[in-house]
């Protein structure tokens, strides 16, 4: 369903830099990169699934809560480190909550946006894992 990752931090007394590269941390082609920012502590984005994109998720500031559900499991990963991260598959539903205060969600996805790889509705989720 999803995977942490770990990026090198690069520091010295300057502050520290993290890199990521195609095929090293982002395990897939990359094809677009998307930040989501200035959202209410009390806000929930996402619940939706993707039919194929698979995406790395990293909180570059602040932290936020990221929930995880591939029909079967659920699971509730915090994100809170701009050098770690989490790569989350296709099919999977996921909702995104507890954003503190100046909280950015940088997200990498192998594909441009398609509206029509979206699964909006739960009960059309849990149909579609079943085919
Ligand atoms: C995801 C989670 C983690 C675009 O026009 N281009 C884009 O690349 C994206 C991602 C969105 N949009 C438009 C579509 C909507 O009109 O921006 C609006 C907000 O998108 P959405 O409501 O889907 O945002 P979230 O935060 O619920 O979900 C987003 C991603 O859409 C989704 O792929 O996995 O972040």
């Amino acid at each position: 369903m999803y995977k942490n990752v770990s990026f090198k931090e690069i520091t010295d007394q300057r502050g520290s830099l993290v890199a990521l590269e195609q095929g090293i941390e982002i395990p897939f082609d990359m094809k677009r990169v998307y930040f989501i920012y200035g959202v209410g502590g009390d806000d929930r984005r996402g619940f939706h699934a993707h039919r194929n994109l698979k995406q790395l998720m990293v909180c570059v500031s602040g932290n936020c809560k990221v929930l995880l559900d591939d029909g079967g499991e659920k699971v509730v990963v915090s994100l809170n480190s701009p050098s770690k991260g989490i790569t989350v598959n296709s099919m999977v539903w996921r909702e995104m909550y507890d954003f503190s205060e100046g909280c950015v969600l940088m997200v990498v996805a192998d594909d441009i946006y398609r509206e029509c790889d979206y699964i909006r509705d739960y009960e059309l989720f849990q149909e579609e894992l079943k085919k």
